[in-house]
């Protein structure tokens, strides 16, 4: 019999699974990969008996691989808050799901522990630039505000080191970092011990240095676009660089994209204030989908690039009109 630990690579996938693993200690296959890479559930052998973890992905994007693993005999528990689309009912599978727009997977776990490890469910709630959850979570903890910074610093920077096109991108492969914090009941001791903290933290800012200097693509007082050249230090920044500028200017709508062979990696962002509308804007491309305040495009055709700008202006039309 076998455990596997199939993990989101990101700051709410490595929370939600620590917290848990705190609790419940357990030497499991650590399955993992960047943020985008959401179909981990597929790269799993399972036998009749092996036990199956899995945090922070998709159950609608791993369907097969679920039932495939369910028929071979697996026992599956599934922590997420993601698009689940129909959640099976199976003996074998337990589902914790929630997919409301203010929760993270880290808070559903810190909820199925009664709050035991709090903490790490704060950084993971700043990870996924869930700001008021966070701080509506860290109440009890009474932590002043150079406390809450640091965890908001830490949350931002294990998201941020989970993007990227591969693990070549990454400063940390997401398992490694794993092995790093398990070892801490409290982050806060974390950030102090390890040296990740500071080697990350470094990184995003000398990224965002460079993303400063992006001049918009396209636009208003309503949308703005930006273009991330085909690098490794773009595709590390652009979730940054995106919840950024969404958390700066909450008026506007805006849209990342970044290159990549034959076309574009779009990220859409309703803005914070009217969260909508990002997902009917990316359906109308072949490859898009997500969520009302945030979605995305895998791959947008060079010659789409004119006719995506256009329905990103008609989506979150300007306010006032051209100046005359
Ligand atoms: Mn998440």
């Amino acid at each position: 019999m076998k455990f596997y630990d199939v993990f989101n690579g990101d700051a709410d996938g490595l929370c939600a699974m620590h917290q848990l693993r705190l609790i419940e200690p357990r030497d499991a296959i650590l399955v993992t990969g960047v943020k985008r890479d959401i179909a981990l559930l597929s790269r799993v052998d399972a036998r009749k008996g092996d036990e199956i973890t899995v945090f922070d992905i998709s159950l609608d994007a791993n369907r097969e691989a679920l039932a495939r693993v369910l028929d071979a005999g697996a026992r599956v528990r599934w922590f997420d808050h993601h698009h689940a689309g129909d959640i099976p009912r199976r003996p074998g599978f337990r589902a914790h799901i929630d997919t409301a727009p203010e929760i993270c997977t880290s808070l559903i776990v810190d909820r199925f522990l009664n709050g035991r490890h709090r903490a790490w469910a704060v950084v993971a709630a700043f990870g996924d630039n869930l700001r008021e959850s966070a701080w509506r979570e860290a109440e009890p903890l009474e932590l002043d505000d150079t406390q809450m910074h640091t965890l908001r610093t830490l949350g931002e920077c294990l998201n941020y080191n989970a993007y990227g096109e591969s693990l070549a991108d990454l400063h940390y492969d997401p398992a490694e970092l794993y092995e790093t914090l398990r070892r801490y009941d409290n982050p806060l001791d974390f950030v102090v011990a390890e040296p990740v903290f500071e080697v990350l933290r470094n990184a995003l800012s000398d990224d965002l240095v460079r993303a400063a200097e992006l001049r918009p693509l396209r636009a208003s007082d309503a949308a703005v676009a930006f273009r991330l050249p085909d690098t490794a230090w773009a595709r590390r920044i652009s979730g940054f660089f995106s919840n950024q500028l969404a958390n700066t200017f909450p008026m506007r709508a805006h849209a990342v994209l970044t290159e990549r062979a034959g076309g574009y990696l779009v990220s859409v962002r309703a803005p914070v204030s009217v969260a909508v509308g990002a997902d009917a804007l990316c359906r109308q491309f072949e490859s898009g989908g997500g969520r009302a305040a945030a979605a995305g495009i895998q791959l947008l055709p060079e010659a789409d690039l004119g006719r995506f700008l256009d329905a990103f202006e008609r989506a979150f039309p300007a306010r006032r009109g051209p100046a005359a």
